[in-house]
């Protein structure tokens, strides 16, 4: 397959100014008519004209009104080509139809339990009908949507509801007319029979907006949170960045079969039905804090990606970078900024950093592709939102909304880019953002070492900082960042000390933002009385990795005293990744373990503290994860002797601090009837991690408390917590437990996909066995994404001791699910084969098993352009 290049990027031939389309539903051959009013494009002046369609039968062309004989154009797999047309403007009519009902790609059009849903982007609507299926050919868009009304009583589209009415045979129709000029890509239609609640909302200045979120029936009593949150994160745009909603009515749509999380088409979103439905019984606190993340990303693009969209999809962090940037910002708000601040770092280093130090690193802009939908990366999202926050830091908030205002004033019913964003925030901001600019172009994880030195006699303290960055694909040499480092210093008495740079008349503040530009600077503080312990990249300020000079007993003293909270979870983090390397090695080598002293003491200190907040509690006393551990090694890793450290780790810390753990968790415990905020939350956050501790303990005592956890549970986040504690333990109350809620769930698809992951996470020797046979079981099918993930994502992903077993049979199981599932669905098969993205990391013999099937996936006779690309790349 053919690589599609950011530098062969042209304006298009042609221009769509409206678009009528008549969609006649039916799931073996829906008819779609196509009415465009096109024009040359004064801009690059006609030629053929070529229009996007795959998967569709042709039925009729026509051209101002007159039918084309079939040597009046050209038709292939991919594209419908009319070689001459009359200058300036015309009608193109299509007649064309598609088999939603044999679409098991989930793309364009498809059924989903029995509801038509579209899925356009990113190139979703060329299976729809003929069409310049590129985000920057704009056009008004009206939808005629003609149904058998039993079948699909409800009709929907983007915009407003601007006809409905009865037909012969038993069919009725809508017409939606959206009157913002918007890409293919955001085309949504809906049919079927489903429930809704309604609400409303009055922005700011006085529009009254209609909110409807529809599900299947029966589900509506879920739907309440949603609608809350959707309203907050309204409200929360225009206070926040001054963005006012647009429409008459704002819909969602819950569907069970979804490639993805949700997707934001104009004034009609589609969701994954997991991050709507939500009730105490069913929903984790997780999921709560998903689907409220979630709405608020999918709300917000109505700005950043609908109103100001992309030029093409080389600029895609443009609108999803910017807009997961916004909702981290939202849930900040509207939650603990500190914990939002560790789980989406958490989220960046063990998703985003394994991609940019491997084989499929690219930049956040990229500048090639083969398949597009294999671009929805980490780096794109969470690289992308870290560059914006790059910037906020860099100018403060008051400046960034200059920016982005101008931005939006600008842009505004435009398809834009990196540079008209950057160029608006420059100018609105006042910064000079040119060098700034190579973190869109330049892969890869920058390294930041720092050296940090104290001199008593002129009362100096001295960092001196360097930034490399390794080679990446096709990327051997990199040109310095511009990377904004927070710092503080710490003084023996656990305090910040003031800031005075040299060449400064006063101290500024305790927490200083230094510019690191140069490939090596040095940063020199005056008038620092004593000997600080510096606390570097506070607020974890740029996406880079940081190593310094500083000692174990340092981060010992900031994980005590640090007054920025992410710079103290990361000082516990570390001591514990030091303790855990150390011990790996000693497994490895027959050496002596440590114990992790300083780490029980920090837990037993932080759990005594009752002005502390619970949710960072629990942060504070986890220890890291698994892969986060092989991730710091990086070479020949042991996954069993890893895990062996962790375990033995979280025995001896659970056994010294036990008394300790066993208050807090009956202090945790909440009363009263459920609620999802935060600060219940962050209570049963802290109680299931004292439980995660406690559930170890030698005596099996654990156990037993994990059993009655499970027992007594009255909401979801609890009965999972003790579910995912008694699935690692290898006793007759995970049998009971498992058996039972599977009797009490078997009836919801969602609370299944719960009761499959845990099995597949299980790091019992059993996990593979198990995901084998429920592989077959009825919960199971490989056609529905979330079913794929809940069971083998999860197992390739998340179990790393079970899925990298030393025989290979982890990754036989796989390789040939990938296969199975690419003749199905290539998008999804080409994420599920992310999980060999690390594969260079693992011993020889792990690599050699992998590399493998990698082979294999690779060498495989008509594999999917997604899945070639990733296998490709990933071996390469
Ligand atoms: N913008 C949406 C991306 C998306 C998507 C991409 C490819 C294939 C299927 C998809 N479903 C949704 C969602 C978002 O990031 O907001
Ligand atoms: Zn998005």
């Amino acid at each position: 397959p053919r690589a599609v290049l950011l530098k062969d990027y042209a304006p298009p031939a042609y221009l769509i100014d409206t678009v009528s389309l008549e969609v006649e539903l039916d799931p073996a051959a829906t008819r779609v008519h196509s009415k465009l009013k096109m024009r040359t494009n004064p801009a690059s002046g006609g030629g053929p004209l070529v229009l996007d369609g795959e998967k569709l039968t042709l039925h009729e062309v026509r051209l101002n009104g007159e039918t084309l004989s079939p040597n009046a154009y050209q038709v292939d797999g991919r594209h419908l080509t009319i070689p001459d047309l009359p200058a300036g403007e015309f009608t193109l009519e299509t007649v064309t139809t598609c088999g939603p009902e044999a679409n098991t790609a989930l793309t364009g059009l498809y059924l989903s339990s029995g509801i038509y849903c579209t899925q356009c982007e990113a190139q979703g609507f060329r299976r729809i009908t003929y069409y310049l299926d590129r985000p920057d050919a704009m056009a008004v868009f009206t939808t005629r949507i003609v149904a058998d009304e039993k079948v699909a009583p409800v009709l929907l589209s983007n915009g407003n509801l601007v006809k409905e009415g009865k037909l012969a045979s038993g069919k009725h129709f809508a017409e939606w007319h959206d009157p913002f000029p918007k890409p293919a890509y955001l085309f949504a239609l809906v049919a079927g029979r489903l429930g809704h609640v309604e609400d409303k909302f009055v922005t700011k200045s006085g529009r009254k907006v209609t909110l409807r979120i529809f599900v299947e029936p029966g589900n509506e009593d879920r739907c309440a949170y949603a609608l809350e949150a959707l309203k907050r994160s309204m409200r929360w745009d225009e206070e926040a960045f001054g963005r006012e909603y647009d429409l008459d009515i704002f819909m969602i749509v819950a569907v069970s079969s979804f490639n993805m999380g949700a997707m934001e088409n104009k004034g009609l979103n589609v969701f994954n039905d997991k991050y709507i439905l939500a009730r105490p019984d069913t929903a984790t606190d997780t999921d709560y804090a998903s689907i409220e993340a979630i709405i608020a990303h999918e709300y917000f693009h109505n700005w950043t990606g609908n109103r100001v969209t992309c030029r093409d999809w080389f600029q895609l962090c443009l609108k999803e970078g910017l807009t997961v940037f916004r909702d981290q910002e939202f849930t900040s708000d509207m939650r603990s900024r500190a914990v939002k601040r560790i789980a989406d770092v958490r989220l960046l280093r063990s998703h985003q950093f394994p991609e940019d130090q491997g084989p499929l690193a690219h930049p956040v802009r990229p500048d090639s592709y083969i398949e597009i939908n294999n671009f929805y990366t980490a780096t794109v999202y969470e690289k992308g939102a870290e560059l914006c926050r790059m910037i906020h830091t860099l100018v403060g908030p008051k400046r960034f909304r200059k920016g982005m205002d101008l931005y939006f004033e600008r842009h505004d019913g435009e398809a834009a880019t990196v540079e008209d964003f950057l160029q608006a925030l420059s100018d609105g901001a006042k910064i000079d953002l040119t060098q700034f600019k190579r973190w869109y172009s330049q892969s890869g994880t920058p390294e930041v070492l720092v050296s940090g030195r104290y001199d008593s006699a002129r009362e100096t303290y001295t960092l001196k900082m360097t930034q490399v960055c390794a080679a990446t694909p096709g990327q051997p040499v990199k040109e310095p960042y511009h990377i904004p480092i927070a710092v503080g210093l710490v003084g023996p008495d656990g305090k910040d000390m003031a800031l005075q740079l040299d060449g400064e008349e006063k101290p500024h503040a305790k927490t200083r933002v230094l510019n690191l530009t140069e490939r090596t600077q040095t940063f020199r503080f005056r008038n620092v009385a004593e000997k600080p312990v510096p606390s570097l990249l506070r607020g974890f300020t740029a996406p880079v990795t940081l190593s310094s000079n500083l000692k174990e007993r340092d981060y010992v003293f900031l994980m005590a005293n640090d007054s920025d909270p992410f710079n103290r979870w990361e000082a516990a983090q570390r001591y514990a990744s030091g303790l855990l390397i150390a011990n790996v090695e000693a497994i490895r080598t027959g050496g002596k373990r440590r114990r992790g002293t300083a780490f029980a003491e920090m837990i037993r200190k932080v759990l005594a503290d009752k002005k502390l907040d619970p949710d960072f509690a629990a942060q504070m006393i986890l220890l890291p994860s698994e892969q986060a551990i092989a991730q710091m090694i990086g070479k020949d890793v042991d996954v069993d002797a890893i895990h062996e450290a962790r375990e033995t780790l979280r025995i001896a810390i659970a056994a010294d601090v036990r008394d300790d753990l066993k208050r807090i968790y009956e202090r945790m415990k909440v009363d009263g009837p459920y609620s999802p905020d935060a600060e219940d939350a962050g209570r049963r956050a802290l109680r299931n991690a004292c439980l995660g501790y406690l559930a170890f303990l030698p005596d099996g005592s654990g156990v037993e408390m994990a059993a009655a956890h499970f027992d007594g549970a009255d909401n979801m986040t609890d009965q999972i917590a003790a579910l995912g504690v008694l699935a690692n333990i290898d006793v007759q109350e995970r049998t009971r437990a498992l058996e039972t809620f599977y009797e009490q769930w078997k009836g919801d698809h969602l609370v299944m996909d719960k009761w499959l992951s845990i099995q597949a996470t299980s790091s019992l020797p059993r996990a593979l066995d198990d995901v084998k046979s429920l592989l077959h079981h009825p919960a199971f099918t490989i056609r529905n994404p979330n079913k794929v993930r809940a069971l083998i994502t999860s197992f390739a992903t998340a179990n790393q001791v079970r899925f990298h077993a030393a025989d290979g049979a982890g990754y036989a199981l796989v390789a040939e699910k990938v296969l199975e599932l690419d003749a199905l669905n290539p998008q999804v098969a080409a994420r599920l084969l992310g999980a060999f993205k690390s594969w260079r990391q693992f011993d020889r013999k792990r690599r050699s098993l992998m590399s493998r099937q990698l082979e294999r996936i690779a060498g495989a006779e008509g594999i999917s352009r997604d899945v070639y690309e990733i296998a490709s790349k990933t071996l390469a």
